[in-house]
C-alpha cells in the first residue's frame, strides 16, 4: 500500500475519526490501528471528533493520540448533553479512569477542554484540498448532522469530503440496527434521529458497514502490551468493569470499519453499489433497510470471504493495534 500509493504520485487519505470513545472498547483498538496505518503512510489523522455527551472520551483520545506521538492533533465535541453512553447497563466506563491518571499524559482531560466539532470541521476543511478528505465514523452521527444544517458546512462536505465511512445499520438481511444509527435501541433519540438524517441527506459518497459485516475478534495481544499503553489499559479496565464476560479478544466492528476504509474490501467484503439506504420507524424500533432501486451514492458491504480470509483479517487488525508507535515521544 505504502508503495503503491508512493508510485502513483498520490498523498495518502486525509481522516477525520468520528467517536464515541467509551460505550465500547472497540474504539480504542480503531484509533490505535488509525495511528498505525499514519505511522506507515497509509493515512493522516486530521482531526478526532468525539460524538456523546459523556466528559472524559476526548481525554481518552488525547492519551492516545500522545501515546503515538500525534499529541496535537485537534479533537472536537459534541457540544450538547442530550446523548450520553455511560448509562448503558453494563457498560465497562474506562474513560473516566484513563482521562483522570496522569500515567496517560495528555492535556484534553475532558470535554470542557475540546472545542465544538461543527466549528472544528469547518476550520480544518476550509484548508483542505477539493475532494481529499475522508470521514470514518464508528459512533453516533449528531456531529454530522449538525456540520449539514450548517449552511457553511453543507458547503465543504461537498466541496472538500470524498466519502463518509459508517460503521453501522443492519443492511444485509436488514433489521434493527442498536447502535450505532438507532442510537442503542431507541435509548438516545437524539443519536437515533441523526442517523435517520445522515442515512438520508449525506450528499457524498457513503459505505456503511452493518454489525453483521463485522470481520470478526482480535485483541488477545494487547494483553502483553507495555502497561503505559492507554489501547491496553482501556480494554484492562473494560474488561474488569464488564458484566458481559469482557474479553480481551473482542469484537473488531469499528477496526473493521477503519481497516475497509484503508484498504479496501480485499477478500473479506462484496461492495453493494447499487440500491438505497432508508431508516425507519416502525412503531417500536428503527430499521435500517437496503431497498434495491437502481444507483445512489451508497453502498453497503457484505461479508463474503473464507474462514480463512477472515481470520487474516482479524490477525492484521490485531497486528495494526498492536504496532509500536514509531515517533513516540520520551515523555
Ligand atoms: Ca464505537
Amino acid at each position: 500500500m505504502l508503495f503503491s500509493l508512493a508510485a502513483a504520485g498520490q498523498s495518502p487519505p486525509k481522516v477525520i475519526f468520528e467517536t464515541d470513545m467509551e460505550s465500547d472498547v472497540d474504539d480504542a483498538g480503531a484509533l490505535a490501528m488509525l495511528h498505525a496505518m499514519a505511522d506507515n503512510g497509509e493515512c493522516e489523522i486530521l482531526a478526532v471528533m468525539h460524538n456523546t455527551s459523556d466528559p472524559y472520551g476526548p481525554g481518552v483520545i488525547d492519551a492516545i493520540n500522545t501515546w503515538y506521538g500525534r499529541p496535537d492533533i485537534p479533537i472536537g465535541k459534541y457540544p450538547l448533553d442530550d446523548a450520553h453512553s455511560f448509562t448503558f447497563g453494563g457498560q465497562p466506563e474506562y474513560a473516566r479512569d484513563i482521562a483522570l491518571d496522569s500515567a496517560y499524559p495528555k492535556d484534553v482531560v475532558s470535554r470542557d477542554d475540546a472545542p465544538n466539532a461543527v466549528e472544528l470541521y469547518k476550520d480544518i476543511l476550509a484548508r483542505q484540498e477539493d475532494s481529499s478528505v475522508i470521514v470514518i465514523s464508528v459512533g453516533w452521527l449528531m456531529n454530522l448532522r449538525r456540520l449539514h444544517e450548517d449552511p457553511a458546512g453543507a458547503r465543504l462536505i461537498q466541496r472538500k469530503i470524498r466519502e463518509l465511512f459508517v460503521m453501522g445499520g443492519r443492511w444485509n438481511p436488514s433489521g434493527e440496527p442498536h447502535m450505532n444509527l438507532a442510537g442503542r435501541h431507541n435509548e438516545v433519540p437524539v443519536a437515533a434521529r441523526a442517523g435517520a438524517y445522515v442515512v438520508h441527506h449525506w450528499p457524498t459518497r457513503v459505505t456503511y458497514l452493518g454489525i453483521e459485516a463485522t470481520a470478526g475478534a482480535a485483541g488477545a495481544a494487547l494483553e502483553h502490551q507495555p502497561r503505559e499503553n492507554p489501547v491496553r489499559r482501556a480494554y484492562e479496565v473494560a474488561i474488569r468493569n464488564s458484566r458481559f464476560n469482557l474479553r480481551w479478544k473482542h469484537h473488531t466492528a469499528d477496526q473493521s470499519t477503519v481497516l475497509f476504509a484503508l484498504r479496501g474490501a480485499g477478500d473479506v467484503w462484496s461492495i453493494i453499489d447499487q440500491g438505497t439506504p432508508t431508516m425507519d420507524w416502525n412503531g417500536s424500533a428503527w430499521i435500517t433497510t437496503w431497498e434495491s432501486n437502481p444507483d445512489s451514492h451508497h453502498r453497503a458491504l457484505k461479508r463474503t470471504g473464507s474462514a480463512a480470509a477472515l481470520q487474516k483479517a482479524c490477525d492484521t487488525i490485531e497486528s495494526l493495534m498492536i504496532q509500536a508507535p514509531r515517533k513516540r515521544k520520551k515523555i
